[in-house]
């Protein structure tokens, strides 16, 4: 192997290692999803407050702030929306957020 065939392949082996710390952040975690309603909208921090229903194991229902990783859902949405987010144990972010219409109580 040349010296800079080896080069790439350090850089490609670093990349692909960092790649798979972020998939693997939640690997093995418990996992939720979370219903709530927007109080209000922080898009500069990337956060929200939620009246969040209470789920299991991760939190009360309670009205607090939480980071949202999916930062397109502040283009659309707003105050009073009913959300649904994925969520998982040992991090209160707020992932893939989606705006629901209607809130299902079943
Ligand atoms: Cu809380």
């Amino acid at each position: 192997m040349t010296r800079r065939l080896f080069g790439v392949f350090i850089a490609a082996s670093v990349l692909s290692a960092q790649d798979k710390t972020t998939k693997d952040k939640h690997a093995g975690k418990k996992t939720w999803t979370f219903h709530g309603k927007i109080e209000s909208i922080n898009a500069a921090e990337k956060s929200m407050s939620i009246n969040g229903e209470n789920v299991d194991g991760w939190m009360a229902a309670m009205t607090m702030i939480y980071p949202v990783d999916n930062t397109d859902v502040f283009k659309a949405a707003k105050a009073g929306d009913n959300i649904e987010a994925t969520v998982y144990a040992d991090d209160y972010t707020l992932y893939n957020v989606r705006i629901v219409k209607t809130q299902s109580k079943k």
